[in-house]
C-alpha cells in the first residue's frame, strides 16, 4: 500500500503526472458543480455520459500547454494560471447559476453592471459552506509540496509529446462534439439553450461557443449604419395599411391572454379522426372557439419560422419581425437587441402589466434574458412551477394541465389590465407522453409513431384549454379579457406528409409539395368573449400580420412602430405570405415551395408560366424577398437602438428581474392598497386556485358515460311512459 502510495506521489512529481492530477481534480470538481450546482435537466443515460466526459478533452488541452514550456518555474507558474483560469470559469458560474439558474455568458459578463442589479444582494450572499470543496484540492496541494511528498520536476517535457498530448485533447472534443450531436443534432448551429450546450461540451467549450456567436453577432452589429433605419421607415411606411375602422379598438382596455398553442396545425380544426370505423373529434373544444361569433378566426393563417422554430414564432408573433435565416434570433440576438414588442408597446401606451408562463426551465431559446428585452415584467418558468415528475412532466417540461394550474396563483396577482402568455409543450414531438389517466384517446393507425400520437397530444391540449377558460370564465376574468391562440409551427413534418396523407383523404403517392406548403397552415384566433362579430376569414396570412391585427383590435395606433406584417382585418391586406426560406411564398392566386409553381386554388402545378403570370409572380418574389431583407437588416444590425419615433421608452432590463417575482406582486398590491386591480384583491383577498378544474381524459370519459347512461334511461323511462299512456 505504501508502496503503491509512493509510485503515486513520484508520477505527481512529473511534470505530465502533475498536469493530469490538476485535470483529476478539475474533473470531481465539474462533477460536484454539475450535481450540486447546476440543474442541467438531464433526460437519459446517455447525457449523464456525456456530462461524465466533457471536463476531459478541454480541460486536458488547457492543462497540456504549460508542457510546452522549459523553463521549470515558469512552467509551474503558467500551470497554476491555466488552472486557476478553469476554476474561476466553474466557481463563478457555480454561483451565478444559484441567481440566474443560467450560464455566464459574454454579454452578461461584459454587462457586469446590469448583473450585480439582478443578483440584487452581493454575491457574497449566494456562497454555500460546502463551496470549501472547491478550494479543498488548493489544500492538499501545499499540503503535499510543503511536505516534500511531492517535488517540481525539472526535466523539460519533450516538444513531440506535449504536441501529442494537445493532438489527443483535440481528438477527444472531436469525439465528444461527435456524441453531442448524436443526442442533440444541429446542437451548435441552432443554440437551443446553455444548458444544452453545457451539459453536452462542458463550461469552458460554452465559453468558446458564446465568444464566437458574440463575435459574429456583435461585428455585424458594430458595423450597421443608423441612417439604414430610415430605409427601414419608408419601407414600412409603404407597406402597412390601415385598420378596419369596423373592429378597430373593439377590445380596447381588456386583459390579453396569448396562448401559444405548441405545434399545431390548422388541418386539426374541425378534424374527425377515423380509428375502426369511429370517427373522434380531436379538438372540441378549439372548434368550438374557431367557429363562434365570438372569435376572429383565420382559415388561411401560416407559420413563417424556421430553425428557430418555437423562439421564432414568438419573435413574430411579439414584434412583427421575422426570425433568422440561420439558427434562432432569440439565441442570438434577442437577449441584447432593442426590441419594440407588444408587452413593452402595451405597458408603455395603455398600462398593462405582463407575464409569460411556461413549463420548461427559463433558459431555454434564451428566454429568461430575451423576455427583458422584450419587456416582459414577469417570467414564470418551471421553477415557480410543481416540481416536474415522470408522471406530470416530459423531456419539454410540464404538461398543459399542470401549467395552468400552478400559473393561476400568480396570475391572479397581476394588476389590471395585463398582457400575459402561456406557452404549452404537452403537443410537442415525439407526441407520446401522455401517461396513467391521460391515456385513452385513440391513436392514429399509420406506419408513423409520431404522426399515430400527434392527435392525442392535440386532445390533451384541447382539454387543457378547456379547463383554463372554465377557470376564466368561474374567476370573472374571461369577460374582461381576450384570448389570442396561434399554432407555432408545423407539428408533422414535410418529410413525414405522406404517411399523414391518408387521414386527409389524400394519396401518398400524389402527394406534392404544394400539399406541403399548405400544411403549414396554423390557427390564428382572436377570441372576444361578448363581441359577436367574429367569423372566419380566408384572408392569406401569416405569424408576421398577428401584432399588427392585435394592436388594432385593442385600439393602438401601429403606425409609428416597425412591424413589417399587414393587419388580417384590414381590407387593404395585400396577402402575401413569405416563408422564412427565401424563394416560397403563398398568395390567393400561387404558390411557391421547393422550387415549385402552384395555382393555389387548385394546387395544379404551373410548368410553363405564360408572360403575365410570370410578371405577377416575379412581383411576389421580390415583395417577399424585400420583406425579409429588410428583416434580417434589423435583426442582425440592432437597428431599432437608432429608432426614436415610436413613441415609446426602450425597455430598461436592469430594472427587471424574474427571481421572487411572488413576492414583487404582493408588495405591488400592498402598496395600491384599495386600488390594487388584481384579481385577488377585487376577489376580497381570496385566492381563486381551486376555481381551476382540470379533469383527466379518463374522467372526462366516465363522466360522458355516465351521462348517456342516465339520459338513455330517461329516455326509456319517458318512451315506456308514453307507451302506457298509449296503450288502451
Ligand atoms: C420548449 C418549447 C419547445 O420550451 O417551447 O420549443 P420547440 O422545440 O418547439 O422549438
Ligand atoms: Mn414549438
Amino acid at each position: 500500500m505504501k508502496k503503491q502510495l509512493q509510485t503515486l506521489l513520484k508520477i505527481i512529481s512529473t511534470r505530465l503526472g502533475f498536469v493530469l492530477t490538476l485535470l483529476i481534480f478539475y474533473w470531481i470538481k465539474s462533477m460536484w458543480a454539475y450535481q450540486i450546482d447546476f440543474n442541467l435537466g438531464l433526460e437519459n443515460f446517455y447525457q449523464l455520459f456525456l456530462t461524465f466526459i466533457n471536463p476531459i478533452p478541454v480541460g486536458l488541452l488547457f492543462l497540456g500547454l504549460a508542457l510546452y514550456i522549459k523553463n521549470t518555474k515558469l512552467f509551474y507558474t503558467l500551470e497554476y494560471l491555466l488552472y486557476a483560469i478553469l476554476n474561476m470559469i466553474l466557481i463563478a458560474n457555480a454561483i451565478y447559476f444559484r441567481e440566474f439558474s443560467d450560464f455566464i455568458t459574454i454579454t452578461t459578463a461584459m454587462a457586469s453592471s446590469k448583473v450585480s442589479a439582478g443578483l440584487g444582494s452581493s454575491a457574497i450572499n449566494l456562497l454555500r459552506p460546502w463551496d470549501l470543496f472547491y478550494v479543498l484540492d488548493i489544500f492538499i496541494l501545499v499540503y503535499l509540496f510543503r511536505k516534500q511528498l511531492i517535488k517540481k520536476d525539472t526535466r523539460p517535457f519533450a516538444k513531440q509529446a506535449s504536441f501529442a498530448v494537445t493532438s489527443l485533447s483535440v481528438m477527444l472534443f472531436s469525439v465528444n462534439l461527435f456524441l453531442a450531436e448524436i443526442d442533440r443534432p444541429e446542437l451548435l448551429s441552432r443554440g437551443f439553450s446553455n444548458t444544452y450546450v453545457v451539459r453536452a461540451l462542458g463550461l469552458p467549450a460554452f465559453l468558446g461557443y458564446d465568444g464566437n456567436q458574440t463575435y459574429q453577432t456583435q461585428k455585424v452589429r458594430s458595423e450597421a449604419k443608423p441612417e439604414k433605419i430610415e430605409e427601414v421607415k419608408e419601407y414600412v411606411n409603404q407597406h402597412a395599411v390601415a385598420a378596419n375602422p369596423d373592429y378597430y379598438g373593439i377590445a380596447q382596455g381588456r386583459n390579453v391572454i396569448v396562448i401559444h398553442l405548441e405545434s399545431f396545425q390548422q388541418f386539426l380544426i374541425n378534424y374527425q379522426l377515423k380509428v375502426d370505423e369511429k370517427e373522434y373529434e380531436v379538438t372540441p373544444f378549439i372548434n368550438s372557439l374557431y367557429n363562434s361569433n365570438q372569435t376572429f378566426s383565420f382559415a388561411n393563417f401560416f407559420h413563417q419560422v424556421k430553425a428557430g422554430k418555437t423562439s421564432d414564432s414568438e419573435t413574430l408573433i411579439e414584434t412583427s419581425l421575422f426570425g433568422l435565416n440561420q439558427g434562432s434570433f432569440f439565441v442570438q440576438y434577442g437577449g441584447d437587441n432593442t426590441q419594440q414588442a407588444a408587452p413593452q408597446i402595451l405597458a408603455d401606451l395603455e398600462g398593462y402589466t405582463s407575464a409569460v408562463f411556461h413549463g420548461n426551465n427559463g433558459t431555454f431559446w434564451n428566454r429568461n434574458n430575451v423576455y427583458k428585452q422584450l419587456g416582459y415584467n414577469y417570467f414564470f418558468d418551471q421553477s415557480y412551477m410543481s416540481k416536474p415528475t415522470k408522471d406530470n412532466s416530459f423531456q419539454y417540461g410540464l404538461n398543459d394541465k399542470v401549467m395552468f394550474a400552478d400559473s393561476i396563483k400568480y396570475l391572479e396577482r397581476m394588476q389590471q389590465p395585463f398582457y400575459t402568455k402561456f406557452i404549452t409543450v404537452s403537443n410537442h414531438y415525439p407526441y407520446q407522453n401522455l401517461t396513467g389517466d391521460e391515456k385513452g384517446f385513440p391513436l392514429a393507425k399509420t406506419d408513423d409513431e409520431t404522426i399515430n400520437g400527434y392527435f392525442a397530444t392535440a386532445n390533451y391540449l384541447d382539454s387543457a384549454l378547456e379547463a383554463f377558460f372554465n377557470y376564466l370564465k368561474a374567476s370573472g376574468l374571461y369577460d374582461n379579457s381576450i384570448i389570442v391562440m396561434y399554432g407555432d409551427h408545423y407539428g408533422i413534418s414535410n418529410s413525414r406528409n405522406p404517411d399523414l396523407a391518408p387521414l386527409l383523404d389524400k394519396n401518398s403517392e400524389t402527394w406534392t409539395d404544394y400539399d406541403n406548403a399548405m400544411l403549414q397552415r396554423v390557427p390564428y384566433m382572436i377570441h372576444i368573449p361578448g363581441m359577436d362579430k367574429g367569423f372566419v376569414s380566408s384572408t392569406f396570412g401569416g405569424e408576421i400580420d398577428a401584432l399588427p391585427t392585435l394592436l388594432h383590435v385593442l385600439g393602438i395606433d401601429s403606425r409609428n412602430f416597425i412591424q413589417l406584417g399587414q393587419d388580417l382585418l384590414s381590407p387593404d391586406n395585400q396577402q402575401i405570405v413569405t416563408f422564412r426560406t427565401s424563394g416560397n411564398f403563398v398568395t390567393p392566386d400561387y404558390t411557391s415551395y421547393s422550387g415549385k409553381l402552384y395555382k393555389t386554388e387548385t394546387g395544379e402545378e404551373i410548368t410553363n408560366p405564360d408572360e403575365s403570370t410570370l410578371e405577377a409572380v416575379n412581383a411576389i418574389k421580390e415583395a417577399t424577398k424585400l420583406q425579409l431583407s429588410i428583416s434580417d437588416s434589423i435583426q442582425t444590425g440592432d437597428l431599432l437602438r437608432f429608432y426614436k419615433d415610436s413613441g415609446i421608452e426602450p425597455v430598461d432590463t436592469s430594472t427587471i428581474s424574474y427571481t421572487k417575482s411572488l413576492d414583487a406582486l404582493k408588495a405591488i398590491e400592498k402598496s395600491m392598497g384599495n386600488k390594487s386591480t388584481s384579481l385577488y384583491s377585487t376577489n376580497s383577498n381570496k385566492s381563486t386556485t381551486s376555481l381551476y378544474q382540470a379533469p383527466s381524459y379518463l374522467k372526462i370519459q366516465e363522466t360522458l358515460a355516465s351521462l348517456t347512461a342516465t339520459s338513455s334511461t330517461e329516455l326509456i323511462e319517458e318512451s315506456s311512459i308514453d307507451t302506457q299512456v298509449e296503450s288502451p
